[in-house]
C-alpha cells in the first residue's frame, strides 16, 4: 500500500524516474501525411511520460479515442478536444491508447492518427512484498524494516515537494 502509494507518486514526478517527452511526429509534428505508425515503433512509451502533439493552433486537433474510435476516425460527443497548438498528455496508465484528429477528413483520409503501446515504467521503486515483511524474533530485522519505511517516507516526501 505505501509502495503503491510512493510508486504513484514517483509517476507523477517527471526528474526522478526517468520520464521522457515524446514529440509526436518528430520534427514533422502533428499534421497530415506522417506515418504515425513507423514513427511510434521508433519510440518506447512508458507509463509516466508524456506525449506532445505539436501544430499549427487551428488546424488540427487531438482527442484520445477508444480502438473503435480509431479505427472510424470518430470521436465520442462528449470526448476532451484538445486544441493548443501545444498539447501536452500524461500517460497514466499501461496498454495501448489512441489518438485523432478530427478536423475535416485528416484522420480518415490523411492519416492523422496515432496509436501506442505503453509499457510500466523502468525503474521501479517497489520492493517485492517479501521485502517488506519482517522475519520473526529477529530485533536487528524489525529495525531495517523499519528503516526501510522511513526511506519510503523520505522518498514520498520529497517526491510531493520536487
Ligand atoms: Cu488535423
Amino acid at each position: 500500500m505505501v509502495s503503491a502509494l510512493v510508486m504513484m507518486l514517483m509517476a507523477a514526478c517527471f526528474p526522478l524516474n526517468g520520464a521522457i517527452d515524446h514529440a509526436v511526429g518528430g520534427e514533422r509534428g502533428w499534421t497530415l501525411e506522417v506515418d504515425y505508425r513507423a514513427w511510434a515503433k521508433t519510440q518506447q512509451f512508458r507509463v509516466g511520460d508524456n506525449l506532445v502533439f505539436k501544430y499549427q493552433r487551428g488546424d488540427h486537433n487531438v482527442i484520445e479515442v477508444d480502438e473503435t474510435g480509431f479505427k472510424d476516425c470518430a470521436a465520442k460527443p462528449a470526448a476532451t478536444v484538445l486544441d493548443t497548438g501545444k498539447d501536452v498528455i500524461r500517460i497514466l496508465t499501461t496498454g495501448k491508447k489512441w489518438y485523432i484528429c478530427t478536423v475535416s477528413i485528416h484522420c480518415s483520409v490523411a492519416g492523422q492518427k496515432l496509436e501506442i503501446d505503453v509499457l510500466p515504467q523502468a525503474h521501479s521503486p517497489e520492493a517485492s512484498p517479501s521485502d517488506m515483511k519482517p522475519p520473526p524474533s529477529s530485533l536487528a530485522n524489525m529495525r531495517s524494516v523499519a528503516s526501510s519505511y522511513v526511506v519510503i517516507v523520505l522518498v514520498a516526501v520529497a517526491v510531493i515537494f520536487c
